[in-house]
């Protein structure tokens, strides 16, 4: 019965451990949302998308042009060009991450599947059809993967493959350690303490 009661108490904690130190997203305005877009969209030469660089071309931060994956903006990774943004962030060496991000298209122009790579440690090439998509039907699409960080710092970059003023559309991009240091010393420590109690209580003779 003690056992029973530990292992439910630890499943308990643990529960609450990921609930309660939720993964911190090391991509910072990982949502595009830092910056209003004045009107439906605006093209990178005009206005900078904090956090981000533009490395190569343009591109278009969008706003209410059509439905984000999250919060209001998105970004189309043609401006009027095929371009490219990255972002560099800070990580351990050796600590696995988990990369998400989500993947639409700009239906309104160009050939129907857009392209790109993105670059996260290593590359990976992605595309979308954007056949029968509009405004209120994006068909938001979620990847995710992991990886092993090499140094302090890792770069992410998305960059288009495809040509013209229409490319792949981007929201909702996140980093997150798994699992997350602080999240696994408190369940340890958790697990420790109740190991600890559950001894005192069968020596002190009571359940
Ligand atoms: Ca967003
Ligand atoms: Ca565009």
């Amino acid at each position: 019965m003690l056992t029973i009661k530990t292992t439910l108490a630890g499943v308990a904690l643990a529960a609450a451990a990921s609930q309660g130190f939720a993964s911190t997203n090391l991509v910072t305005n990982g949502s595009f949302e830092a910056n209003s877009v004045p009107g439906t969209f605006v093209n990178s030469t005009v206005q900078v998308i904090s956090n981000w660089t533009v490395g190569v071309g343009n591109v278009d931060l969008v706003g209410s042009l059509w439905t984000a994956a999250s919060g209001v903006n998105s970004v189309d990774l043609n401006g009027s060009k095929k371009g490219e943004i990255h972002q560099t962030l800070t990580t351990v060496a050796g600590q696995e991450y988990q990369f998400s991000f989500e993947l639409a298209g700009n239906f309104q122009g160009g050939i129907a599947i857009k392209n790109l790579s993105v670059n996260i440690g290593s590359n990976g090439l992605y595309s979308f059809d954007t056949t029968g998509k509009s405004a209120g039907n994006m068909g938001w699409t979620k990847y995710s993967t992991t990886f092993v960080a090499v140094s302090s710092a890792t770069t992410l970059s998305f960059a288009s493959n495809s040509s013209g003023a229409y490319g792949p559309v981007i929201d909702n991009v996140s980093v997150t350690a798994v699992p997350e240091p602080e999240s696994l010393a408190m369940l340890l420590a958790g697990l420790g303490l109740m190991g600890m109690i559950a001894r005192r209580r069968k020596a002190a003779g009571t359940r």
